[in-house]
């Protein structure tokens, strides 16, 4: 009797249940929410994930989502092809509107189940995503809980402000292991996501094997690498493929950067002959940034340009290749318009659309290239005149969107030099009115980029991007008319017991009333 009492209780669908999550309780808030409190579902041990007979992909979503569930409730979560209108989980694709594009879905909760529907893959994936969110916190925990697994009642309409949605890691500063990195992307993943930026080269390291250049992972990302000399290492191609793959699953495209001519000392320190007097320098592990530039003048570099996009560009499925540009302060104007203008032409011929940090509007004549927006101003001339050229633009502003910034004076990790940025100001800003003359047209989406000069762990990473990350992904995501910082704050208070389940290290920001 005490094992049958202990134990979860089975799902009866005339059960009336109660959960104090509300159905709009999520970040980024979904679109439309219309709650039913009469409709609430209850997962039970025999509760069914039925998923879209006609395709292996969402079957593949069903999985991950049993894989999720299965820990904490104990139920076996059986993923099935969804015949008929039984009741359950079920995740269908089917036409809900050219509106919700791609990344949209439905997703309704009646007493028999949830159904999410989307017109792709993609959207499925996203209203996952959503009901994890929906069901209890100690749906995080990894071993079995007894509670009951209410999901609130009523419709959820859902879909993406901006297409490109991106967090970026700095593997070069520090290196961030393979696990570490994927740890990141389950997190990331949550909040919808679906762009990961990995800078994977730096003065201080360089961060991944290319095979025409063979010593620039092992000497320039080798042993005593990164700063302080502490934070070595590099990826395999095959630890980047494995990362590819691990980001797709989660809808994740993977955007790789090699900055250039500036933040180049690994490379110039490894291969004496890249360097226009041809004498390597010393490696460097101080966090200065300005002092290196490839050597425009010399045929070798463009060989081994050429070379690094090549490798770079067969690895990576995605669209876009990030060629950094940033900083390039010892490169003279005219030498950088040179080089990008050789250069730019290089990524499009491997096939990939170039991006770079806003100096790239300087140095090459391509609207093609898309500007990652760093300054720290509203107004802004030289990236206003690029948008009224055609460029497209990232936006993520050092004072608002860098997730490497203290918090306040006391933050015992980070850089200050754009600021202190609390959570209020990471949130309160709008992509799509920021910089005068760079409008809503213009801007494809948001990145919260995550340089590592003083993070070395995974718990060092997690600080500095939780909570800020999810207030970065809700801008990207939801709604203007949406915005609303008590709102935010509220549910972001929500996420504080997840994190603690998942056992992610965040900041407990007195912004947030986390009770
Ligand atoms: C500026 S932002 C940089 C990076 C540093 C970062 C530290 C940008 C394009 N370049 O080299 O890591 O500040 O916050």
């Amino acid at each position: 009797a005490l094992a049958v009492s202990a134990a979860p209780a089975a799902a009866d669908p005339s059960v009336t249940t109660t959960t104090d999550i509300g159905l709009g309780d999520v970040i980024p808030v979904p679109a439309e929410v219309t709650p039913d409190p009469d409709a609430d579902y209850r997962l039970g041990p025999g509760t069914l994930i039925r998923t879209e007979p006609r395709s292996d992909e969402v079957r593949a979503i069903g999985h991950q989502l049993a894989d999720a569930l299965r820990p904490a409730t104990g139920y076996p979560l059986p993923v099935v092809p969804a015949r008929g209108n039984g009741g359950g989980i079920s995740l269908l694709l089917d036409d809900v509107g050219d509106e919700l594009g791609p990344e949209g879905y439905r997703l309704d909760v009646t007493k028999r189940g949830v159904t999410i529907r989307a017109n792709e893959p993609a959207g499925l994936f996203a209203g996952t995503q959503t009901l994890r969110q929906l069901l209890p916190a100690a749906i995080e925990s990894d071993t079995p809980q007894h509670k009951t697994w209410t999901v609130p009642g009523g419709g959820i309409v859902d879909h993406p402000r901006f297409s490109y949605r991106s967090a970026m890691l700095d593997i070069a500063r520090h290196f961030h292991t393979l696990d570490e990195i994927k740890s990141y992307i389950d997190e990331i993943a949550r909040y919808k996501i679906n762009h990961l930026h990995i800078h994977l080269t730096d003065d201080q390291g360089w961060r991944i094997e290319i095979e025409s250049w063979p010593e620039l992972a092992t000497v320039g990302g080798g042993p005593g690498t990164g700063v302080d000399g502490v934070g070595g290492g590099y990826l395999t191609k095959d630890d980047y493929r494995d990362i590819v793959s691990y980001a797709a699953e989660r809808y994740i495209t993977v955007v790789p950067e090699i900055d250039m001519p500036g933040h180049t000392n690994s490379a110039l320190s490894t291969y004496a002959e890249l360097n226009c007097d041809g004498i390597a320098p010393p490696p460097r592990t101080d966090i200065e940034v300005g002092y290196s530039s490839l050597c425009i003048d010399k045929e070798i570099t463009y060989e081994f340009v050429d070379d690094v996009i090549r490798e770079i560009a067969e690895l990576t499925p995605g669209p876009y290749l990030h060629i950094g540009g940033d900083e390039a302060w010892s490169t003279p104007p005219e030498d950088y318009r040179t080089f990008m203008q050789r250069v730019v032409p290089i990524v499009e011929k491997y096939g990939k659309r170039p991006l770079g940090w806003n100096e790239i509007v300087r140095g090459t004549p391509s609207t093609d290239t898309i500007a990652q927006y760093w300054g720290t101003t509203t107004e802004h001339e030289e990236i206003a005149d690029a948008v009224a050229r055609g460029h497209k633009v990232i936006m993520s502003p050092a004072d608002k969107a860098y997730i490497d910034m203290k918090y306040d004076e006391n933050t015992p990790l980070g850089l200050s030099w754009a600021g202190y940025i609390e959570v209020r100001d990471a949130y309160d800003w709008d992509p799509g009115d920021h910089v005068s003359g760079v409008g809503e047209d213009a801007v494809l989406g948001v990145e919260a980029p995550l340089w590592s000069e003083t993070l070395r762990t995974l718990d060092h990473i997690e600080y500095m991007a939780f909570p800020r990350l999810a207030a970065i992904a809700e801008l990207g995501w939801s709604p203007r008319d949406t915005h609303d910082w008590t709102s935010f704050s509220e549910r972001l208070s929500k996420q504080g017991p997840r994190w603690e389940a998942r056992g992610v290290d965040f900041y407990r920001s007195p912004q947030v009333p986390w009770g």
